[in-house]
């Protein structure tokens, strides 16, 4: 029985592992946005790995707002959550309350579902560049990086890669830092956020929603990082928003 249990584990995981070694998509991080572009994505048929450094996927979900653990979306987003099976309230006439735990457990469960590989405790820490695109994403396990052990990681090879990781963009920063290229943004370079300010935020969040370089498409916060633009807080219908509609965007660079 001890045997089993053990081998049981090692053969599922290592065979999912393999499985993720070569896909269509990569996502980097499991916040919001990049949950739902691979529930979406697994929906297309595409094959999706997501990376998310945490135990927990869900990112700045589940803390709801200063831990208060509800949500505001607004009534565009709304259609995503009924999708989900998500309990929601009419708050004011434009906005809905949700709870953020039965919320992000949902995208979790949902992402799942679909069949996106969803693969916790696991950091991206570079990119893989062929021929002025970006071809993969390179991974360790978090805590390597967490105790800076020097190991070396693995390479994943994928037609695209999302950068999903929120506020801090790290793969676009990363891709800049590396490799001093211009990026699809206002200035050519990752901007950074700019403080609060909830209407702007919520509206250039899906209209920053983008591919940034060849093969790198970026969502959520980190779409708004790169392009300089607000932050929202506790409301979440433009990472919704922007999750479904780099989705779409993908697929179709996808299957071009
Ligand atoms: O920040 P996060 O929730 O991303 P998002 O989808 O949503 C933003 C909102 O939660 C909120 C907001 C809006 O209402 O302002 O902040 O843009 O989740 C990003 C996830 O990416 C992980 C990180 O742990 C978090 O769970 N992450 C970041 N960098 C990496 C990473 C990395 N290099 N490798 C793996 N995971």
């Amino acid at each position: 029985m001890e045997f089993q249990i053990s081998s049981g584990i090692v053969d599922s995981y290592f065979h999912k592992f393999k499985k993720i070694l070569n896909v269509d998509v990569a996502i980097v991080g499991g916040g919001p946005s990049g949950l739902l572009a691979a529930y979406y994505l697994a929906k297309a048929k595409q094959n999706v790995v997501l990376f998310e450094r945490k135990l927990a996927p869900g990112g700045g979900m589940w803390g709801g707002a200063m831990m208060f653990n509800d949500i505001v979306v607004q009534h565009d987003a709304l259609p995503i959550v009924k999708e989900l099976g998500i309990d929601y309230k009419n708050y004011s006439d434009n906005l809905y309350i949700i709870d953020s735990l039965q919320a992000t457990s949902a995208l979790i469960y949902h992402a799942s579902k679909a069949g996106a590989t969803l693969m916790n405790c696991i950091s991206v820490e570079d990119v893989v560049i062929q021929d002025e695109r970006v071809r993969g994403v390179v991974i360790n396990w978090a805590p390597v990086h967490r105790e800076k052990l020097h190991v070396d990681p693995i390479i994943v090879i994928s037609k695209a890669v999302l950068d999903a990781t929120g506020h801090d963009c790290e793969v676009a920063r990363i891709l800049e830092r590396k490799n001093g290229i211009k990026l699809n943004t206002p200035t050519g370079s990752v901007i950074g956020e700019r403080s609060m300010s909830v209407y702007e935020a919520e509206k250039t969040t899906t209209e920053n929603t983008k591919e940034i370089f060849p093969g790198l498409f970026v969502s959520g916060m980190a779409a708004n990082g790169v392009s300089g633009s607000f932050r929202m807080g506790p409301i979440f219908g433009g990472m919704l928003l922007s999750g479904k509609k780099i989705s779409e965007i993908i697929t179709n660079s996808v299957l071009e």
